[in-house]
C-alpha cells in the first residue's frame, strides 16, 4: 500500500518516552515511523507542511529551537511522522541544550517503530563537528536515512552541484541517498515521496511487532 500524503493530522506533542503515541492501522499493527531531524532553522517544519500539502499543520518558528519536544503526525493512517527538536541553536539556554542530546539519543535508540530518518541539511552550509556527530548517531541507530538538502532555491544550479559534492564528502558519505528540496520552488516533494515509499516498502509489507507498548 503506497502512501500519497493526502490525509494528515497532528497527533500529539511529547517531551519524553512516556508521551510517545503508538499509532496503529486498522489491522492493529504499529504504523511505521519517519523522523525528521536536523539543525534548528534548516526547514524541518516547512518541509513537513509542504510534504503534507498543509499550510500550517506544523508550526514554523521565527524563534527556532525553543521547544524541546517531539511532534507526531498521522499520515493516511499508514505512516507516523515525527518532527524532532532541532540541534545547534546557540541562543537556546544551556539547560535546554543539555536535555536535547539524551532526548534525541533515547528516541533514536528505543523507538521500535522508527523505520526511516530524513536528515535535513541546508545546501548553503558545510557540516561542522556537531553535524558530523549527529550523522554518526543516526548511523549508529542502523535505521535507513535519506539526506534532504534544503533551501536549494538560495543557490545557483552550479552551486547546487558543487555544494552537494562538498557536503557529501565532508560527511564522508558519498554513497548516501539524497534529494534536493525547495519549498518556495516546489522542488523535491514528488521525489521524496517516491523515495520514502521505496524505503518503507519492505516494512509496509512486514508489520512491526507491537513490542514497545508499555
Ligand atoms: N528560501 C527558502 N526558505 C526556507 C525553505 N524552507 C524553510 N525556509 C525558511 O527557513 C526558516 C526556518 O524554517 P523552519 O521550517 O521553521 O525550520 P525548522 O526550525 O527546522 O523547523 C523559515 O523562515 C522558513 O520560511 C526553503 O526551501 N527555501
Ligand atoms: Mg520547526
Amino acid at each position: 500500500m503506497k502512501c500519497d500524503f493526502k490525509k494528515t493530522h497532528f497527533v500529539k506533542t511529547a517531551v519524553n518516552k512516556k508521551g510517545y503515541p503508538h499509532l496503529k492501522d486498522s489491522a492493529g499493527n504499529l504504523l511505521p515511523e519517519i523522523a525528521v531531524a536536523g539543525r534548528s532553522n534548516v526547514g524541518k517544519s516547512s518541509l513537513l507542511n509542504h510534504l503534507f500539502a498543509a499550510k500550517n499543520l506544523v508550526k514554523t518558528s521565527s524563534t527556532p529551537g525553543k521547544t524541546q519536544a517531539l511532534n507526531f503526525f498521522n499520515v493516511d493512517d499508514h505512516l507516523s511522522f515525527v518532527d524532532l527538536p532541532g540541534y545547534g541553536f546557540a541562543q537556546v539556554p544551556l539547560e535546554v541544550r543539555k536535555k536535547w542530546g539524551p532526548l534525541i539519543e533515547s528516541y533514536l535508540k528505543e523507538r521500535e517503530s522508527l523505520q526511516l530518518i530524513l536528515f535535513l541539511f541546508d545546501i548553503r552550509r558545510l557540516p561542522n563537528e556537531e553535524d558530523r556527530k549527529f550523522l554518526e548517531w543516526v548511523a549508529h541507530s542502523q535505521k535507513s536515512m535519506i539526506l534532504v538538502l534544503t533551501k536549494t532555491d538560495k543557490v545557483t544550479k552550479n552551486q547546487q552541484t558543487s555544494h552537494t559534492q562538498a557536503i557529501l564528502s565532508a560527511f564522508d558519505a558519498e554513497n548516501i541517498q539524497y534529494v534536493h528540496y525547495s519549498v518556495p520552488k516546489n522542488v523535491g516533494r514528488k521525489e521524496l515521496i517516491f523515495m520514502i515509499n521505496d524505503a518503507l516498502h519492505e516494512n509496509l509489507t512486514n508489520p512491526i511487532p507491537d513490542k514497545d507498548v508499555p
